[in-house]
Order: C-alpha cells, then structure tokens, then sequence
C-alpha cells in the first residue's frame, strides 16, 4: 500500500506519461535554405500536408470539449469517409474522443478553418500539451487568439518572427510556401530560380493517379477524383523534397489578402484535387475568410526546428523519472518522495 505522498507522486508519473502518450505526433519536415529577398532565413516546412492521424491527435490532446470548433462533423459524413477517410467523434462534450476513420490516416485533414489551422500550430510551439483549450494549449503560442473562437482576422499575426531567431511552429507566408515548392537555385536568374509548378517542371503535371513512372504528375484537374494520401506521387518532389504542393487540397496561408478592405481575408495556394492547372502554378492564390472550411482546403506547417520524434525523448524522460523514483524508493524507503521526484523531472 503506498503512502498518500508516494501515491501522489505516482499520480504525477501516469499523467506524466499519459501527457507523453498525447503528445506522441511528430510532423516531417524540410530543410528550406538559400535564403532569397523575400525570404532572407533558413526554415523548415511540412514535407507533406498535414494528416488526418496528426490533426486527430491534436484533437485528443485539446477538444475532450471543444468551443472553438476544431472539429466539424462533416469530417465523418459518408462523403468524406468514401474518399479516402475523416476523423470520428465519439462521447459527449467533456468526454470527446476522435478516431481516424479505416484507412484515412494518412490523407490530408480538411474542413478547417484559418483558426484551426493556426490553433494547431499553436499546440505544437507548446510542445503538444493536453488540456482544455486555453492560453497554454491553442489560445496562445504562435498566435494569440484569446479564448476567442474568432478574433478579428487582422489581429491574428505571428508572435514570432523566424527572421529575428523567433522559434515555433506556423503557417507559411506565402513567400515561405511557394518557396519551398518553388524554388530551385539551379535554375538561375534567367527564370528567376522559380519553377512553374511544384514538381520541379514549367510544363503542366500528368493529371494522372500515383505512379512510379512520371515525375512531373500530380493529384489536380479530377485526374483522381478525390484525395490522395499525402506523397503518394512519390517522384514529384519540390526541389527541396516537399510533396503534393501543387494539387491534392488547396493550403491555408498565414498571408492576408491586402485587397483594401481591412485585411479580413487569407490566402491559400496550390490548387486541389479539382482544381485547373493555372491554379496549381505559382499564378494564382485563392483567398477565403479566415473561419470558412471547405472539403478541398488542408494546410502544412512551418518551423524553425524539426518537430520531435513521436515522444521518444520524452518516453525516455518518463521512464528516467520512474526508474530514478523506483531506485529511491528501493534504496530508501523513508526517504520522502516528492522532492526526489521533484528533482528527478529535470532530468
Ligand atoms: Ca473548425
Ligand atoms: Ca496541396
């Protein structure tokens, strides 16, 4: 029988753990380099679109109630189930629980919003917390949103500048996007170093299903139908290794859209899995208001350091801190236990 301290302490350890097991998402990214005028610092970028594991999870970690919307049960309707696969809700608010529907795991998660989108980033520059929504989960991070579901749109702007050493996790300006797409040094001045399309090609994609034949081919134009899993068109890498930024869904940009009416509209880029070839070139930018959600629109992140590891450094930390505990405990039994485990978490 354990005493009311070492219980406590154990009470710490599982929820330790359990934050650990919440917290066990990592996002690949890419180095993005050869900084350019408009983008004059080394970042990196998601190498695929954001999934529907990555957004679940997110999901678990912050919306057992949910007054901000991050999920829409359009996400589960058989529409969405059919082409590829969602995100289920199940339980009752204060108890919400999401699962990816079979097999959808690896599509791009869709139907959200600017103000999802930017909640997630704001969840992985505090190191994927659990818990309510609040300013140490969603509302504060990358962006301040407040507790706000919607705060007015020019309001919502990066808390850190990467080109001033601010660290985190964001959404790409649309000069880190079509970069990161786009670029190509080799190409030389003579085309201003940017490729047409985010296959490292001027001529239009194959609109055509995955293959292993054809570099140049991409999910756009109804070539498909529906949704790919992200990197599916495994040759049609961007210069800098990123996937499917030319078609599959449309990409939330943290730019406004300065049109003269208040910078109260996004942008987004790439075109999706319907969408024209002009759409998917560096010729267009669509635009949306920050709240709207649409069944062809996702997003990728951006960062100033690689997004851990499925939690592998904080298992280890975990474990470390029991293992340290459990050493105590054995070598000292009387020895009180919550100011060794205490200092067993700096570890
Ligand atoms: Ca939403
Ligand atoms: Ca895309």
């Amino acid at each position: 029988m354990l005493s009311a301290p070492r219980f406590l302490v154990y009470l710490f350890f599982s929820w330790l753990w359990l934050q650990e097991l919440h917290a066990a998402i990592s996002i690949d990214t890419v180095l993005v380099d050869h900084p350019t005028s408009n983008v004059p610092y080394d970042y990196r970028i998601g190498t695929y679109e954001v999934t529907n594991s990555q957004y679940a999870a997110f999901l678990n970690a912050v919306a057992t109630v949910d007054p901000h919307g991050l999920y829409h049960t359009a996400m589960a309707s058989p529409t969405i189930v059919a082409q590829g696969g969602g995100i289920q809700r199940s339980g009752s608010s204060g108890s919400y629980r999401y699962t990816v529907t079979p097999g959808g795991g690896n599509y791009p998660v869709r139907i959200v919003s600017f103000y999802d989108a930017a909640r997630f980033c704001n969840w992985l520059t505090n190191g994927q917390p659990v818990g309510p929504p609040d300013l140490n989960t969603t509302e504060s991070g990358m962006y301040f949103l407040g507790g706000v579901s919607q705060p007015p749109n020019n309001q919502v702007v990066r808390l850190m500048n990467f080109n001033s050493g601010g660290n985190g996790v964001a959404l790409p300006t649309r000069y880190e996007w079509y970069k990161a797409g786009h670029y190509d040094p080799s190409r030389g001045p003579l085309h201003q170093d940017y490729w047409l399309y985010a296959t490292q090609s001027d001529e239009a994609p194959l609109a055509i299903g995955p293959n292993d034949t054809f570099a140049n081919s991409a999910n756009y134009d109804n070539g498909v139908g529906g949704l790919t899993p992200v990197g599916s068109y495994e040759l049609a890498a961007s210069y800098f290794g990123t996937y499917d930024q030319s078609g599959n869904v449309w990409e939330i940009f943290e730019s406004f859209w300065d049109n003269g009416s208040g910078s109260n509209i996004r942008r987004e880029g790439g075109g999706s899995y319907g969408a024209a070839a002009v759409h998917i070139s560096t010729n267009y930018a669509s635009s949306s208001f920050p709240y709207q959600e649409y069944t062809d629109m996702g997003f990728r992140i951006v960062s100033t350091a690689p997004i851990p590891e499925p939690g592998l450094a904080g298992y280890a930390s975990a474990f470390a801190c029991m293992l340290a505990f459990r050493r105590r405990r054995r070598a000292s039994p009387k020895q009180p236990a919550l100011p060794s485990g205490i200092s067993g978490l700096e570890s």
